[in-house]
């Protein structure tokens, strides 16, 4: 199934659903014969990024890495979706600055930071609350939201399955496949 490399840069508050979206918009391309890769904490912050914590200098070195990667992915002609925080719009930037105009798709995940931390699936609000977690983003430390994002979808206002068709139908309008 021929279609375009590209990068779904997944963008939001912890507990926005941003993995949630990812893998479930990586499944429906399986299923329509794509390949693609998510990248995620748990593939990134546990391997090549573990020297790197949650300063302003380690987030943007983790997504300076991140981007690096994504560029990688997209040479050898994957879709790649990366679902990380990615709390400041210039290090955002600098990443849609590696690649070409068509292949870094923006995706905000958009959710208040009240709605996330009622979610708090990890309870990491709660400590961050507390004073345990420092330096938490919505918390103790920013997020600067998208000014121009290629998409956004609300996971308050639509379940997984709209979320993920608003990204597909986007890609098909765009004739990625
Ligand atoms: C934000 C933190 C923090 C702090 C640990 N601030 O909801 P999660 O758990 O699974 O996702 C969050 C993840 C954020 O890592 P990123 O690499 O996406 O962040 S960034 O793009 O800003 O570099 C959260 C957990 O790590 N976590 N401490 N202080 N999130």
């Amino acid at each position: 199934n021929k279609h375009h490399s590209c990068v779904l840069w997944f963008t939001g508050l912890s507990g926005s659903g941003k993995s949630t979206v990812a893998n479930a918009v990586a499944k429906r391309l399986f299923d329509d014969r794509i390949n693609s890769y998510v990248l995620d904490g748990d593939n990134i912050r546990f391997g090549i990024n573990k020297d790197l914590g949650f300063s302003e200098e380690d987030r943007k070195e983790n997504i300076r890495r991140i981007g690096e990667v994504s560029k990688l992915f997209v040479d050898s002609g994957q879709v790649v979706l990366t679902a990380f925080i990615s709390p400041f719009r210039e290090d955002r930037d600098k990443v849609r600055e590696l690649l070409n105009e068509d292949e870094f798709i923006e995706i905000y995940i958009k959710c208040s930071l009240e709605a996330c931390e009622a979610r708090d699936p990890k309870g990491l609000y709660e400590k961050a609350r507390q004073g345990i977690i420092k330096d938490f983003t919505g918390i103790s430390s920013p997020y600067e939201e998208p000014n121009n994002p290629e998409i956004v979808v609300d996971t308050e206002e639509n379940s997984i399955e709209e979320c993920v068709e608003l990204i597909v139908n986007y890609l098909k309008d765009k004739n990625f496949y």
